[in-house]
């Protein structure tokens, strides 16, 4: 599997899946979570309803991960993950570690060759850029996946790509 470390917005990324740094709600909020639901189309946001009402009425738990078409995104999927929120108190690192693994084991399993990830946790979340990178780089190393052949982590500033590329 290759990585790749690319500067920009996760909304543009042709590739199968990107993933939303989302919280339990699922029903939208700022940063990433804000950009994919404008750039997906209030389809997402239906979807995400959906969900909530058939499989997560008490909301998604920390560091699972659940699938939505992309609907208007190049992206055939998104897959929302909640990463821990560290001004809240969640400051296991494996609760950061599920949020990536388990997005790239879902996104796998539904056949997705290409994944884009944002820095989950590493915005509002408030985590250590340093430590979200090199759980990101070693969770995504350690998953035995049948079908991605690409990761890209899609870092919105040159100063968070350089975090990444010191991780990787
Ligand atoms: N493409 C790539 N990265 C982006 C984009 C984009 N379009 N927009 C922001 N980032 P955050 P979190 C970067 O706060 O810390 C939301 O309200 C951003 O610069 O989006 O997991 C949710 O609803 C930062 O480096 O996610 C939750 O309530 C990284 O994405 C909460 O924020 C993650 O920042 C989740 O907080």
């Amino acid at each position: 599997m290759k990585i790749d470390i690319v500067t920009g917005d996760i909304t543009t990324r042709p590739v199968d899946a990107i993933v939303n740094a989302a919280n339990s709600s699922l029903l939208g909020g700022g940063g990433v979570d804000g950009a994919i639901h404008l750039a997906a189309g209030p389809e997402l946001l239906e979807a995400c309803q959906e969900l909530r009402r058939r499989d997560y009425r008490d909301g998604l738990p920390v560091g699972h991960a659940v699938a939505t078409p992309g609907f208007r995104l190049p992206a055939r999927w998104v897959i929302h993950t909640v990463g821990p929120n560290w001004h809240a108190g969640q400051r296991d690192p494996d609760l950061l570690r599920s949020a990536f693994f388990e997005s790239l084991i879902l996104a796998d399993s539904l056949g997705a060759a290409s994944v884009a990830f944002p820095a989950i946790s590493a915005g509002i979340y408030g985590w250590d850029p340093r430590v979200v990178a090199r759980t990101a780089v070693d969770a995504v190393r350690e998953a035995d996946t049948q079908k991605v052949e690409l990761v890209e982590f899609v870092l919105f500033s040159e100063d968070m790509a350089d975090v990444f590329v010191a991780a990787a």
